[in-house]
């Protein structure tokens, strides 16, 4: 029987890792327990120290699947602080538990209170304040600890995001630029999880680019991957829309979709989750430019990219955007051969220079829509 249990566990465990190696994990449940107050000592003036916090702090070299692992628990307990005794009238406080998580969380509560984020390297947040210690400011009333549940949610922390419908080569333009390895093949849906790639200057500049997951039409009703990854670029200061010049067709259930009709989709599913995405800076880059028939695909795009309201009219109401993306700039690029990537690199640097140097109240296209 004994025997049994601890295989049990041992195959529990093994799946765990396992699941864990394969995963993404962006949102993590976590238990925590910052430690009660030591009691003071009336009669002697004597002061309880306080209970030990519990606090997160920002790491740039972890994941969150690091949290599970290197901790292996998923409960946080701090230290309650010592009570006052006649040798040692002032007790000594209860030891903070510190949790290191990649930069880029947010804490909630289990009912969605947003407690605070950490968004860089050693910053702290206090999630759960340990009580204070009895002393005369609290008539000797030492303060209990407090104890929840509450939810780590990761939004990946990167300059631009590469957004485009599955198989636009997205990895494949990120592993051009950066050191980044991310799967490539001629499939839908090859890049399973958020991967961030460093493109390097000469000057030593780095800019980070998060390449996500294909979306499909009707991403937003959870069709394909969904849109759960596109939390990842609500922190992008630009998105890139990459887009297969050729267009895509998921299957013979669904409709093949040229190029234009890919761009107008991939700028509804944006305002479906977040109207603040259509907003944000954007390139348009059209991918494949070394294909068969390219050149021809290009100037029919831009016929129709040009005469927007009229081309919108072949598309079904429902997939018409309110609001439309204002591209900065179009680029037809062939990641495969490399042709025009620099220019584009060249191009993202400006902008997200020029979006630093914005102040972040100052929009910066207040261009109409249309
Ligand atoms: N001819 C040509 N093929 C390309 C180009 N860029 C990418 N490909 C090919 O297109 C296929 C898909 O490329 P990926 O980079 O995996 O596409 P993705 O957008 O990351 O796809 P998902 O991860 O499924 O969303 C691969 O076979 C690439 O080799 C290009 O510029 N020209
Ligand atoms: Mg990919």
């Amino acid at each position: 029987m004994v025997f049994s249990t601890k295989l049990l566990f041992r195959i529990k465990s093994y799946e765990l890792g396992k699941h864990l190696k394969r995963q993404f994990i962006d949102r993590l449940r976590i238990y925590v327990k910052s430690g009660s107050g030591g009691k003071g000592l009336p009669k002697l003036g004597g002061i309880g120290g306080d209970g030990g916090n519990i606090i997160i702090q920002g790491k740039s070299n972890i994941t969150l699947k690091n949290v599970y692992s290197n901790n292996l628990r998923k409960r946080y307990i701090a230290d309650d602080g010592e009570s006052s005794k006649k040798i040692k009238p002032y007790g000594s406080s209860g030891q903070d538990v510190v949790i290191d998580v990649p930069c880029g969380v947010t804490a909630e509560t289990s009912s969605g209170i947003v407690i605070g984020e950490v968004n860089a390297e050693d910053e702290k947040l206090v999630i759960a304040k340990g009580g204070k210690g009895g002393s005369p400011l609290n008539d000797y009333q030492s303060q209990p600890g407090q104890a929840f549940s509450l939810n780590l949610d990761l939004k990946l922390i990167a300059d631009i995001g590469l957004i485009g419908f599955p198989n636009a080569g997205k990895s494949t333009f990120l592993s051009l630029v950066s050191r980044a390895r991310p799967k490539i093949a001629n499939y839908p849906f090859t890049t399973l999880q958020p991967q961030l790639g460093t493109l390097e200057f000469d000057d030593k500049r780095v800019i980070t680019l998060a390449d996500l997951p294909g979306l499909i039409e009707g991403a937003h009703y959870n069709r394909g991957m969904g849109h759960k990854f596109l939390k990842h670029i609500s922190r992008t200061k630009i998105n890139v829309f990459i887009v297969d010049i050729n267009g895509f067709q998921l299957n013979a259930k669904f409709e093949a979709r040229d190029a234009f009709e890919n761009v107008v989709f991939l700028n509804k599913e944006l305002e479906m989750y977040d109207t603040s995405l259509v907003q944000k800076p954007s390139i348009l880059v059209l991918n494949k430019m070394d294909t068969e028939n390219a050149k021809e695909k290009y100037e029919k795009f831009m016929h129709q990219f040009e005469n927007y309201e009229t081309s919108l009219q072949q598309i079904e109401d429902y997939w018409r955007p309110l609001e439309r993306v204002d591209f900065r700039s179009i680029f037809k690029i062939s990641a495969k051969t490399n042709m025009n990537v620099e220019e584009l690199c060249l191009e993202l640097r400006e902008l997200i220079d020029e979006s630093e140097q914005t102040p972040k109240s100052n929009k910066t296209n207040s261009n109409s829509s249309n």
